[in-house]
């Protein structure tokens, strides 16, 4: 009678990565895109950017002189930046500014939302 107990006992083996990570450079190279209810992108190619800005121009000026301002409701809501209920050159002067901020600053960017209505509730 050969009982012979083979006992195989796998070890499992947690390879325990060991952060060595010292150098603190974070380089993001990807572009903030801003997509906050899309606002401000008023042509609706994903980027907020003087096309919009102009977009937002050419509706303010059409609606001021009795015309319909030529967008659809989703671009009104993306056009009106600050939020007051009207599309106008501030608006227009807020993507822009927006624009430039984005194109210039590095890290961490606010959203439209957050640079034209600071106090969003
Ligand atoms: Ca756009
Ligand atoms: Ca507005």
């Amino acid at each position: 009678m050969t009982a012979t107990g083979i006992t195989t006992s796998s070890t499992s083996q947690t390879t325990a990565s060991t952060s060595s990570g010292e150098q603190g450079s974070t380089t993001t190279e990807t572009k903030p895109v801003p997509s906050e209810n899309d606002l401000g992108d008023v042509n609706g190619d994903n980027k907020v950017d003087a096309k919009d800005a102009s977009l937002i121009l050419v509706a303010y000026s059409k609606a001021s002189t009795g015309d319909s301002d030529g967008l659809t409701e989703a671009q009104r809501t993306a056009a009106d930046v600050n939020g007051d209920g009207k599309i106008d050159a501030k608006d227009a002067s807020a993507v822009l500014a927006y624009y430039a901020l984005v194109s210039t600053a590095s890290g961490d960017i606010l959203t439209l939302l957050e640079f034209a209505r600071p106090k969003v509730q």
